[in-house]
C-alpha cells in the first residue's frame, strides 16, 4: 500500500465578522423587546421572561471573541435574527458549492495540482444545503474533475472521517488524490435568539488535498494513522430533516435547529478526546513526548486547554495547540483545519502532530500526521 500526504490546504473566509460587542447588543434588543411585548403573558406565567446575553460571560465560557459568518445583516436584525441567503435558480452555483470552489482551488494550487490530477471530491460537513444532487457533485463540475465525488456528514467530526475515507481510497488504489471540503454555513442552524447558544457558531469552508507519497509534487504532511471513534448521545442534537413536515405541529420548533447540553458535552467529551489521542499514540509505538503539535477541533477554549494538559500531563504552549476559535468561534469540521491551514509552520522533517475533531454523535477523530 503506498504511503498517503496531505499536499495542500486551502480556506475560505466570508467577508464579514460579528464581534460579540454587536452580537450581545443586537440580541439584547431582542430580548427587550420579547419581554416587553409578552410582558401580560409573562406576568400570568403562560411565557417565560427572556435573559439578556453578556460578552464577559461569551470571552469566559468559551473563548470566543468574533465569527465570520455569510450574512451579518440579517443575524443582527432584531425582526429577523437569521442570516438572509436568498434561494438560487438552479442554473447557479449553490453557496456550498461556491464557498468549496475557493477553498479547492487554493489547495490545488498549494499542492501544485491541476483538475486533471484529482480523482476524487468528498463533501465533509455538519450541514448539507440540500440532499441531492450531491454538493460534491457539484463541486466536481464547477472544478473540471473526473472521477467521483459524494456528500457526507458526521457534525464537528466530519473532517477527519473524511480525511480517513480519503486516505483509504488513495491507499487502495480508488483515488491518485482526493479534496475533502468542509463548507460550514453553521449560522444557518443556530438559534440566535437563544441565550445558551447563541455566539457558539461561525461560518468557513476548508479543503485539504490528500494524494499518494510517491506521486506527490509538493508532499506536506504524511498520514501515518487516522483512529475514530463513535459513541450515541442525545446531548447535541438536530431534529432538522425531511420528515419534519409530516408533522405540522413540530415545524419551527427550536429542537430543529442546534441544541446542546453544553456542561455535559464538555464533561464527556474531555475524556473521551483525550483517551483517544493517547491510545492512538500508543498505537503508532509513540508517545507525547514526540508530540509538536495538536490542532483540535474549536469549540472551546477552555476545552481545548484541558484535552491538551490532560493528553501531554502539562499546559501545552500556544504553539502546540493553536487556537482561531478567537476569531472564527465553532466553525464545526472546519475548525480543527483552519487551525491546520494557518498554523503549520515552524515543524521540522520527521516531526508529529494530531488533528483532531469531536463533536455531535458523540464523534472522534484522530489523524496522526508526520512533517515531510
Ligand atoms: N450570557 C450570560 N450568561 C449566560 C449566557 C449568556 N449568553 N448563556 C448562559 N449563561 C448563564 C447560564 O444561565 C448559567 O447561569 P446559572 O449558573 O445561573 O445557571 C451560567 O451562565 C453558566 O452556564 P453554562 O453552565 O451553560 O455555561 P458553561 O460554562 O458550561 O459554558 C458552553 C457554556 C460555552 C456552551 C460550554 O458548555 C461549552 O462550550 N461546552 C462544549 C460544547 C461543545 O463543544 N459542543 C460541540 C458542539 S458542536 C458540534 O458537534 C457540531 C454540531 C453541528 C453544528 C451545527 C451548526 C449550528
Amino acid at each position: 500500500m503506498s504511503a498517503v500526504v496531505i499536499s495542500g490546504t486551502g480556506l475560505y473566509t466570508p467577508p464579514n465578522s460579528i464581534s460579540n460587542d454587536e452580537l450581545v447588543e443586537s440580541f439584547n434588543a431582542w430580548v427587550e423587546r420579547f419581554n416587553r411585548e409578552n410582558a401580560a403573558a409573562i406576568e400570568a406565567g403562560t411565557e417565560v421572561a427572556r435573559q439578556t446575553s453578556s460578552v464577559e460571560f461569551i470571552v469566559k465560557a468559551s473563548g470566543i471573541k468574533s465569527r465570520y459568518v455569510m450574512d451579518k445583516q440579517g443575524i443582527l436584525d432584531i425582526n429577523r435574527m437569521k442570516p438572509y441567503l436568498p434561494d438560487r435558480g438552479n442554473d447557479e452555483p449553490s453557496i456550498q458549492c461556491e464557498m468549496a470552489t475557493v477553498a479547492c482551488q487554493q489547495a490545488m494550487e498549494q499542492a501544485g495540482r491541476k483538475a486533471s490530477d484529482i480523482d476524487a471530491v468528498i463533501i465533509a460537513c455538519s450541514n448539507l444545503q440540500r440532499p441531492y444532487p450531491a454538493i460534491a457533485v457539484e463541486v466536481q463540475h464547477a472544478l473540471g474533475i473526473q472521477g467521483y465525488a459524494y456528500d457526507m456528514n458526521v457534525a464537528c467530526s466530519s473532517a477527519t472521517f473524511g480525511l480517513q475515507a480519503a486516505a483509504s481510497a488513495v491507499q487502495s488504489g480508488a483515488a491518485r488524490a482526493v479534496l475533502v471540503v468542509s463548507p460550514e454555513i453553521c449560522s444557518g442552524h443556530l438559534n440566535f435568539c437563544d441565550r445558551d447558544s447563541h455566539f457558539i457558531f461561525g461560518d468557513a469552508c476548508t479543503a485539504v488535498v490528500v494524494e499518494r507519497a510517491d506521486q506527490a509534487l509538493r508532499p506536506d504532511f504524511e498520514i501515518v494513522s487516522t483512529k475514530l471513534t463513535t459513541l450515541f448521545s442525545n446531548n447535541i442534537r438536530n431534529n432538522f430533516g425531511f420528515l419534519n413536515r409530516c408533522d405540522d405541529a413540530g415545524v419551527g420548533k427550536p429542537d430543529k435547529l442546534f441544541v446542546q447540553e453544553g456542561r455535559k458535552v464538555f464533561k464527556e467529551v474531555v475524556p473521551l478526546v483525550s483517551a483517544l489521542i493517547q491510545q492512538h499514540l500508543e498505537e503508532n509505538t509513540m508517545n507525547t513526548d514526540q508530540l509538536r503539535r495538536m490542532w483540535l477541533h474549536q469549540a472551546n477554549l477552555n476545552m481545548n486547554l484541558l484535552i491538551s494538559r490532560k493528553v501531554l500531563g502539562r499546559d501545552a504552549t500556544p504553539e502546540e495547540s493553536p487556537t482561531i476559535l478567537d476569531t472564527y468561534a465553532n466553525t464545526s469540521s472546519a475548525g480543527s483545519i483552519i487551525a491546520f491551514h494557518q498554523h503549520r509552520d515552524g515543524l521540522k522533517a520527521g516531526d508529529i502532530g494530531i488533528i483532531c475533531s469531536f463533536g455531535a454523535g458523540y464523534s472522534a477523530g484522530s489523524v496522526i500526521v508526520r512533517k515531510c
